[in-house]
C-alpha cells in the first residue's frame, strides 16, 4: 500500500509547487537580470514553498474545502478499504436497518452522550458536495448529509482538557478495530459532519452505513466509516500505537493528512 501511496503524495505535493510557481512568475518578469539566475530563482521558489506550508498550518486550517453543484457528482462514489464489516454484531445491526446502532460520545466531556441514528436525524443537518480524495490515487465528488460534529461535542460538553477527537470503527481490518483522530480544528470545522446520507440516499454499507466521519480538508483515510465511537482525549499517546490512527500506526500515512 505504502508503494502506492507515495506517488500520489509527490503529485499533491507537485501541483503545489505549480500553484506557487505560477503565482511568483508576474512578480519575477520585468525585475532585472539576477533574478534569471537558477540559484537566485530557486531560493525564491523555497522560500514560497516555505511560505505555503507555514501558511497551511497556521492560518489555512479554517478555510472550507470547495463545494460541488449535482452536474459534478460522480457517477458512482466507490468504496475503499473495508466494504462490509465482519461479525454477527454488524450483521444483525444491518439486518435490521440499525434501529439498536449507538454512537458513544465518552472521553473528556461532561455529558456523555449514547446516540441513536433517530437522534442523530433529529439534529440540525448539513449537505455538501465535496471531493473525496483518496492516497491510492482516485477521487470522487459526493453528496453528504448529516450532524455537525460540533454540534454532538457540544451536545456532550467538551471539557477543557480536550484536545483531540477520537473515532472508533465497528470494522476489524487484521489485528485491530479501524480508528482515526483529529484535533479541535478540525472537529468544529463547519464541513466536519457525521454523515448517515450519500447522494440523497442512506448511506450504502459500502460507504460506512450508518454513519460515517466527513472531514473535508484532509484525505481519505481519515475519513472514519462505521462510527460508533466518538471520544475525546488530550492526548493521542494511549490510542493504538500512539500516531492517531490504524494506518498511521502500521505504515507511514501522515497523522496531518491536509489537503
Ligand atoms: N472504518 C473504516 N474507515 C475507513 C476505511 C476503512 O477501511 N475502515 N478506509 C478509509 C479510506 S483509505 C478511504 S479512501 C475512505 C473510503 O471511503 P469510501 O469507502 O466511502 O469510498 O474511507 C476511509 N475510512
Ligand atoms: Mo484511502
Amino acid at each position: 500500500m505504502s508503494d502506492i501511496l507515495l506517488p500520489r503524495r509527490q503529485m499533491i505535493g507537485r501541483a503545489g509547487g505549480f500553484v506557487a510557481a505560477a503565482g511568483a512568475l508576474p512578480l519575477l518578469s520585468g525585475c532585472d537580470a539576477i533574478n534569471d539566475a537558477p540559484a537566485v530563482r530557486k531560493i525564491l521558489s523555497m522560500g514560497e514553498e516555505m511560505n505555503r506550508a507555514s501558511q497551511r498550518a497556521l492560518m489555512d486550517r479554517d478555510a472550507l474545502a470547495r463545494e460541488f453543484s449535482r452536474a459534478d457528482l460522480s457517477p458512482t462514489f466507490r468504496s475503499n478499504g473495508t466494504k462490509l464489516p465482519s461479525g454477527d454484531s454488524y450483521a444483525a445491526h444491518a439486518a435490521g436497518g440499525f434501529a439498536d446502532w449507538r454512537v458513544k460520545v465518552t472521553g473528556l466531556v461532561a455529558r456523555p452522550l449514547s446516540l441513536s441514528m433517530a437522534d442523530i436525524r433529529a439534529m440540525p443537518q448539513r449537505t455538501q458536495i465535496t471531493r473525496h480524495d483518496c492516497v491510492e490515487g482516485w477521487s470522487a465528488i459526493g453528496q453528504w448529509t448529516g450532524v455537525q460534529l460540533g454540534r454532538i461535542l457540544a451536545a456532550a460538553g467538551l471539557r477543557d482538557s480536550a484536545r483531540y477527537i477520537v473515532f472508533r470503527c465497528a470494522d476489524r481490518i487484521g489485528d485491530a478495530l479501524y480508528y482515526e483522530s483529529c484535533d479541535l480544528i478540525d472537529a468544529l470545522h463547519p464541513q466536519t459532519i457525521m454523515a448517515w446520507a450519500l447522494n440523497d440516499a442512506v448511506l450504502p454499507i459500502a460507504n460506512g452505513a450508518p454513519l460515517r466521519l466527513r472531514i473535508e480538508r484532509q484525505l481519505g483515510y481519515k475519513h472514519a466509516k462505521y462510527v460508533q465511537g466518538i471520544e475525546a482525549v488530550s492526548s493521542l499517546d494511549a490510542i493504538g500505537a500512539g500516531k492517531g490512527g490504524y494506518w498511521e500506526d502500521r505504515i507511514d500515512y501522515e497523522w496531518y493528512a491536509g489537503i
